[in-house]
């Protein structure tokens, strides 16, 4: 098994009793439509059942008998634009919804209750998604590469497109339909501005027409200068009307090729891309440009609030973590109707753990789309198992007390909090042209999470580990549970071997995936290891409280008093937000420093347990799937190791203490580790 077909496997489901039971259940098909998404649901569920059950079930347009499955298109007041039913129904399963998305997405989770092995007799389901527009973000540029991409090349060849239709887009079309993914933007915030030329619009409307078969819009992110660049225009001036006049031609334009065209993602004054405050304008003006050349159509504006300025030298208070913040929250109220602004789950970079983005919940009058990060970047790439979905709950369930208790960041992203008209939550993609789509096999995880949170945030990481283990490993219970619990578990052992206790962006600034905690400078403060962990003489990490950087009174009092307190502040994040001593004793009964070693070197005991875990499911998992995971666990002790001895190594040059007595020391200096950073970023 080459991990092509994700978990969309449709194999043969192996007890002949099995089969039989929900052969009874699944004779026919009753379709009264020519919609194209309700044929796309009649023909998956078709190839599902021929796979699953070994049979062909025909297509009728009605039916007198029982034992079917009716695709049932009217009103039903308990479900939304998407939402779905299935019931029994005198003897036939119907799939009842208002739309054909709806029966589409139904059509799934029907297959998908086969496909984990539930049973049929009396089912009733009744699910509506909770938030609108659930995107994936490709950060693809044009000549194939991915920024922050792990699994080969961009999906998209720009260079075949418009006549050659690859067949993986379909593919890539219907996994995401299968978890409710309703949006993608196909190309890079940090983008070119050659998408907003004819020629490249005829490439994505080649993709569009692709896509819509299954529920999904395309969007494009925008390069802000693009009228400018294209020689539209003198200036990207938001409020210069032949700019505002370039950005309504082009809309219209896009539209006359793209009739459902989704709307335009922003990446603007972050990171050297251009936009709106180059001409002393805010974001606001830009996204309202945006929104009014959108105003006679469907589409939508997401405006990126990943900004941050370095602070200047003299500000005692600067700290990347307000930045953001600082720019977006004085404009709440300001944005046109069709904006929605898109912020990462946590103030600095997708971190292997962030507090939650002090924005949310600060901007009632402000739609905000949650983005997570999908590919892992700061994950150990894709040479680490790490399942996400315990991360995006974690940000998801965090509560900002806003509006009393409960007011937790999935109902300010699902709309209910403020009530919001635009709801929308983003995952940046770990999709390329690996044969399994995402490098490491067990990423393909990730993917299926993001979809089935967005779908709904009340799922738990548990039940969708387990979902996603027997659709694509296995059914037999013991490797089941090993691998459940392997994936539950994998992100707090990465946590512990690389940014226990709260530390963060201690990576390497060219390899993320590696240790660099002694890096002190870079182009910018803030790109710096040390500017964030502060390590001395005294302790470590980074007081953001009063009498720091004062990015705690960003947060409601509520939460200011669960982090205000050394003493008190949850492990996890206590050095997001303290100066510690050395040796503070901690919660643990352990000082600091013994602590920090403590996870150091046990979240490298749990990945060679990690190991031991999957080499015990090996008789009931493919042999070409159990020897790549092998492989890259493997090499995730390797880099487990470097991560501990590069970080004890380092910070005890300051604590000046020694490794706790029960843990062996390092093999190597910190200077030969040092150099293997070098090697890793030589030209
Ligand atoms: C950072 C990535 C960078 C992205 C940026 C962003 O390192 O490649 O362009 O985020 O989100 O995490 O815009």
């Amino acid at each position: 098994d080459d991990g092509y077909r994700l978990w969309l496997k449709y194999d043969l489901i192996k007890k002949q009793q099995e089969r039989e039971s929900y052969a009874r259940l699944t004779k026919f098909i009753v379709v009264n439509s020519q919609l194209d998404i309700i044929k796309t649901a009649s023909i998956e569920f078709q190839s599902g059942l021929k796979g699953l059950l070994g049979k062909s079930v025909p297509v009728v347009t009605s039916s007198k008998s029982t034992g079917g499955i009716v695709f049932q298109l009217s009103l039903n007041k308990d479900l939304n634009e998407e939402g779905y039913s299935i019931t029994s129904q005198n003897g036939n399963i119907v799939i009842n919804a208002n739309t054909e998305k709806g029966i589409l997405y139904g059509t799934f989770e029907l297959l998908r209750n086969i496909q984990t092995g539930k049973s049929l007799a009396n089912i009733s389901i009744v699910s509506n998604p909770k938030i609108q527009y659930r995107m994936l973000n490709h950060w693809d540029n044009p000549l194939g590469t991915i920024e922050r991409g792990y699994a080969g090349s961009s999906l998209w060849k720009w260079y075949e497109l418009p006549e050659n239709i690859d067949p993986r887009y379909k593919d890539y079309a219907r996994a995401n339909a299968s978890i409710g993914i309703n949006a993608t933007v196909v190309n890079n915030v940090n983008a070119s501005a050659r998408f907003m030329t004819k020629e490249y619009l005829l490439k994505v409307k080649a993709l569009a027409d692709v896509f819509r078969p299954y529920g999904i819009k395309v969007f494009l992110s925008i390069n802000f200068a693009a009228p400018k660049i294209l020689k539209g225009t003198k200036t990207s001036d938001p409020l210069d009307p032949q700019v505002r006049a370039w950005w309504q031609a082009k809309t219209q334009e896009i539209y006359s090729i793209i009739p459902d065209f989704g709307g335009y993602l922003v990446k603007a004054n972050s990171e050297g891309e251009p936009g709106p405050q180059d001409f002393g304008r805010t974001h606001a003006d830009g996204a309202n440009m945006l929104a009014e050349a959108l105003k006679p159509y469907t589409g939508v504006v997401i405006w990126r609030a990943f900004v941050y300025k370095p602070s200047s030298k003299d500000d005692q208070k600067g700290d990347r973590y307000k930045e953001a913040y600082k720019d977006f929250k004085p404009l709440d109220g300001q944005f046109d109707k069709k904006v929605i602004v898109q912020v990462k789950n946590g103030p600095i970079d997708f971190q292997p753990r962030e507090p939650f983005h002090p924005l949310f919940g600060a901007m009632p009058k402000t739609p905000l789309a949650m983005e997570f990060q999908i590919t892992q970047e700061y994950l150990g790439f894709t040479t680490n198992l790490v399942y996400l979905a315990p991360l995006f709950k974690e940000c998801l369930e965090s509560d900002t007390y806003v509006n009393g208790k409960g007011s937790t960041v999935a109902k300010v992203i699902d709309g209910s909090l403020h009530d919001y008209q635009l709801t929308a939550i983003a995952g940046v993609a770990n999709t390329g042209s690996d044969r399994n789509w995402t490098g490491h096999f067990m990423s393909q995880a990730n993917w299926y999470a993001f979809g089935r949170l967005a779908w709904n945030h009340e799922l738990s990481s548990e039940q969708i580990a387990d979902e996603w283990v027997k659709m694509t490993l296995s059914h037999e219970p013991k490797t089941v549970k090993t691998v459940t619990k392997l994936l539950i578990e994998s992100r707090e052992n990465y946590v512990n071997f690389t940014t226990p206790l709260g530390l963060h962006h201690i990576m390497g600034q060219g390899i993320h995936f590696g240790p660099e905690p002694w890096l002190m400078k870079s182009d910018r403060p803030d790109w710096a290891s040390a500017y964030y962990h502060r390590a001395d003489t005294l302790g470590i990490g980074f007081d953001r409280t009063k009498n720091g950087s004062e990015a705690l009174l960003l947060y409601t009092s509520e939460v200011q008093n669960q982090w205000n307190d050394p003493a008190k502040t949850p492990l996890p994040y206590l050095l997001w937000f303290h100066h510690v001593g050395w040796k503070t004793k901690l919660s643990t009964g352990n000082t600091l420093w013994d602590e920090l070693c403590t996870r150091y070197y046990t979240g490298l005991a749990s990945v060679k347990d990690m190991r031991k875990q999957w080499d015990s499911v090996k008789p009931n998992i493919d042999k070409e799937i159990f020897e790549d995971v092998a492989g890259r666990l493997a090499v995730q002790e390797r880099e487990a190791i470097w991560w501990r001895d590069a970080c004890v190594l380092y910070f005890q040059q300051y604590s000046k203490m020694p490794i706790p007595a029960q843990f062996p020391k390092p093999e190597r200096s910190l200077e030969e580790v040092k150099k293997l950073v070098e090697i890793y970023q030589l030209r």
